[in-house]
């Protein structure tokens, strides 16, 4: 009897943990995404979380983290600095804006063995800072494998307004793609009603495009998965574009 109790136990916790896994969330969180005379600095937190319910899983260095501006790429890989996020390695950056321009920030991981998935996982993650008054070139796709290219400003946003994108593979628009979303639940402010709160789904149409109304004010992951048409040690490699987005309240 006991024996069969641990295993339906261990069988609840293999579904419990298949399901927790399932939201991965590459994350790249600014301290602030519009920057002025007063603020010309911005620090960047790095780390591989679920962002609702706060647990995290180690980052690695990662491949590739650089920023995107006035037509330029630049990758201050050396400028990061390892810290722990939701207790877990994760890494920090701090960048200086020198001049007015719509700053980009990626990061690609190295591929992420995930057990329980039996895949290797891959977020390709984007968030933007928005600098000196420069609004031009937040629609400019920067080349990553897999990206969400906005089709909303993605800075200057209420909570409670809609966000939409459009989602490319390989540079092409990709039909019918599905958006994981969350909401970075910092501090574990709000509690979900049920499992499938946690992570929200939307479907692309046929071009690509997705829309979602972004409820509370705060960081908002949108994570467009597809499988690469490659495979690392002949397991399947789960390709996410992420894109973060901060959505303002109203102030008095
Ligand atoms: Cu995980």
């Amino acid at each position: 009897m006991a024996r069969l109790v641990s295993f339906a136990v261990a069988l609840a916790l293999t579904v419990m943990m298949a399901s927790t896994a399932f939201a991965h969330f590459g994350m790249m969180i600014p301290d602030r995404n519009v920057l002025d005379q007063d603020h010309r600095q911005v620090e960047l937190t790095l780390s591989f979380s679920h962002p609702f319910e706060g647990h995290g899983m180690d980052l690695v260095t990662p491949k590739a983290f650089g920023v995107f501006a006035n037509g330029k790429t630049t990758s201050p890989l050396d400028s990061l600095k390892p810290i722990k996020v939701m207790d877990h390695a994760a890494f920090e950056a701090v960048y200086q804006a020198k001049r007015p321009g719509v700053y980009q920030f990626y990061m690609e991981p190295q591929a992420y063995w995930e057990p329980a998935e039996d895949t290797y996982i891959i977020h390709y993650t984007k968030t933007f800072v928005a600098a000196f008054g420069a609004d031009e070139g937040w629609d400019t796709p920067i080349g990553l494998p897999t990206e969400i290219v906005p089709l909303t400003r993605p800075f200057g946003n209420y909570a409670g307004g809609v966000f939409q994108g459009q989602v490319l593979i390989k540079g092409k628009p990709a039909p019918g793609a599905e958006i994981e979303v969350e909401f970075y639940n910092k501090d574990g402010k709000y509690k979900a009603p049920s499992d499938y709160h946690v992570t929200q789904v939307v479907k692309a149409d046929a071009n690509g495009v997705f829309t979602f109304t972004c409820p509370v004010d705060g960081w908002w992951g949108f994570a467009a998965l597809s499988e690469a048409d490659y495979k690392i040690k002949d397991k399947s490699v789960e390709l996410g574009a992420v894109l973060w987005v901060k959505m303002d309240g109203w102030k008095d």
